[in-house]
């Protein structure tokens, strides 16, 4: 099936919450679905791609815009099914050097609370850049995920960037450092693993 003409309809997805202050999280949403992954590595692009929204996640140049928890509230039905509510989580990027050490801690203390937030009901997707190798700060949140119960989706972004020849590569070793959870290669700029990525979240939120 074409990218773009897949299965799963976006009927509805709208901005609901920006949360700066870890104790102003809400508690844990129905089939709640976070984004998390480093400073930059394209979490809001690949959020619009899924949602099919241009702009609705803010997308930027600069790394380390989003400093702050933004929920959305989606409305996601596939082929034929009932749809189904779910609440999709941009989290902070994580890794960006230059921030101050206050931001910086700012920015830690709210993602940790997210994490440790009792919120393992629902999924994640750990997203990393094609051309990065896995470091010590994702492994550590993919450990943080799996010990709070998130059944994780491995998201390899900007795909575009790679020849095609070198993409199994990437695949392979992203399903070695991530054990057990399976990884889709994706670009929000050439639209590429969208209907794969929802399968795979659909599987992991049990829908
Ligand atoms: N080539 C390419 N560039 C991309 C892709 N996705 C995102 N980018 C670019 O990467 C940069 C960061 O994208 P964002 O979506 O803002 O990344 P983010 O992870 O939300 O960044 P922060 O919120 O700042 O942590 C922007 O310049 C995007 O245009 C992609 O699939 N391909
Ligand atoms: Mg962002």
């Amino acid at each position: 099936m074409p990218e773009g003409r897949d299965q799963f309809v976006v009927e509805d997805a709208r901005f609901s919450l920006s949360v700066g202050d870890p104790r102003a999280l809400p508690p844990p949403l129905p089939r709640e679905l976070c984004v998390v992954g480093r400073s930059n590595v394209g979490k809001s692009s690949l959020i619009n791609l899924l949602l099919e929204r241009r702009e609705l996640a803010r997308t930027a140049r600069a790394p380390g815009r989003t400093r702050l928890v933004n929920f959305f509230s989606v409305r996601l039905r596939r082929a034929r099914l009932r749809p189904c509510e779910l609440n999709v989580v941009d989290l902070p990027g994580y890794g960006f050097a230059r921030l101050s050490a206050s931001e910086q801690r700012r920015v830690e203390a709210l993602l940790g609370a997210y994490l440790s937030g009792g919120r393992g009901q629902g999924a994640a997707l750990q997203l990393i850049d094609c051309r990065r190798q896995v470091e010590e700060l994702d492994v550590d949140i993919q450990r943080r995920l799996a010990g709070a119960g998130f059944a994780t989706v491995v998201a390899a972004t900007k795909i575009d960037k790679l020849a095609k020849s070198r993409r199994v590569g990437v695949a392979r070793r992203l399903s070695a450092a991530f054990v057990g959870a399976p990884v889709v290669l994706t670009s929000a700029a050439d639209r590429i693993g969208r209907a794969e990525l929802w399968s795979e979240l659909w599987r992991a939120l049990r829908l």
